[in-house]
């Protein structure tokens, strides 16, 4: 349960401002945002921040680290997994951030493209994957929707895409469009659970249907469509988010191949810096400094 009492049923912010789901406030989150899965991904990565100057975790489960890498804050939050999760993290975040707000997602993912585990794939583009109920319950149509792919910011992912060819070798690094699935299972293709799923022609259908189909994940369409959405009142109908998206390959689903612990723990401190880097090279001003931060 949240500790502070909620003001407003329509867009509840507690009474010290606080969003309901990830409990930050304004001046507690950057405009440079790295977004991962797994907390223990984040933990690892803000390693690699220069200072700490704040640390929550909600009671939802949201992760939230902010510092200074190289003299300009970066927060680093961990939001666990699927669509619903990034949608809370994108609009709370959006509610205490004034201003321009870049947003890296550096997730793990199943490729279905030469890509193999331990490799990256950068997101040109997401499509979203969706289970048809229709289909389930009458019959009606596909067994999953697949929809048309947006894009992500072409200068972040350029530089996020450059700085991690730097620093894991470009022949690691693959470039293309991103299916975001609602499920790790049916709307992935995974085959022999014990549901009904009618999923054995999904990974040919995607990749005839998309021809740089290069991932298969949980977030990424949301984060690139919510992106393009950012155009509320405030922001004069303009986006004001900017988005990129780089994916460990975890899952080969070609060669049947998984990446050992050791591997994936690599990989996540190799990129952390890459990924800072990016973010600070994308937006180098002194945009959303954190209060704390004027003292270093
Ligand atoms: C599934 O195992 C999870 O891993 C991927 C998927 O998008 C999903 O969230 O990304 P993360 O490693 O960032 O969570
Ligand atoms: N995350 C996914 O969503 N799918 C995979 O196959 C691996 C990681």
């Amino acid at each position: 349960m949240p500790t502070e009492q909620m003001t407003n049923a329509n867009k509840p912010l507690s009474t010290e401002g606080r969003t309901y789901h990830i409990e930050t406030r304004s001046g507690e989150v950057s405009n440079r945002i790295l977004t991962v899965g797994d907390p223990k991904r984040a933990q690892k990565m803000a390693s690699y921040l220069d200072k700490i100057l704040f640390t929550h975790s909600s009671h939802r489960g949201f992760l939230t680290i902010t510092g200074l890498y190289k003299g300009l804050p970066i927060s680093v939050v961990a939001i666990g997994m699927g669509l619903s999760m990034m949608d809370f993290f994108v609009r709370e975040s959006r509610m205490v951030v004034e201003g321009p707000l870049s947003i890296v997602r550096f997730g793990s993912c199943g490729s279905i493209c030469q890509a193999t585990s331990g490799d990256v794939i950068v997101a040109k583009s997401a499509f979203a994957i969706g289970r048809n109920y229709a289909f389930f319950e009458e019959g009606k149509g596909e067994p999953y929707l697949l929809w048309k792919p947006v894009e992500a910011d072409k200068d972040l992912t350029r530089v996020v895409q450059r700085k991690l060819s730097e620093a894991v070798g470009a022949e690691h690094v693959f470039a293309g469009s991103v299916g975001n699935a609602d499920s790790f299972y049916g709307s992935q293709g995974r085959i022999g659970t014990d549901f009904y799923d009618c999923n054995e022609g999904l990974l040919d259908r995607i990749r005839e249907k998309y021809e740089d189909a290069s991932a298969l994940e949980m977030e990424s369409h949301m984060l690139f469509h919510l992106a393009q959405a950012s155009t509320g009142a405030k922001n004069m109908g303009r986006p004001s988010i900017r988005t990129a998206c780089a994916l460990m390959v975890f899952a080969d689903r070609t060669g049947n191949k998984f990446i050992s612990p050791e591997d994936s723990e690599r990989l996540v401190g190799i990129a952390a810096r890459a990924v800072f880097d990016a973010l600070v090279e994308d937006m180098p001003t002194q945009e959303g400094l954190h209060p704390a931060a004027g003292s270093v």
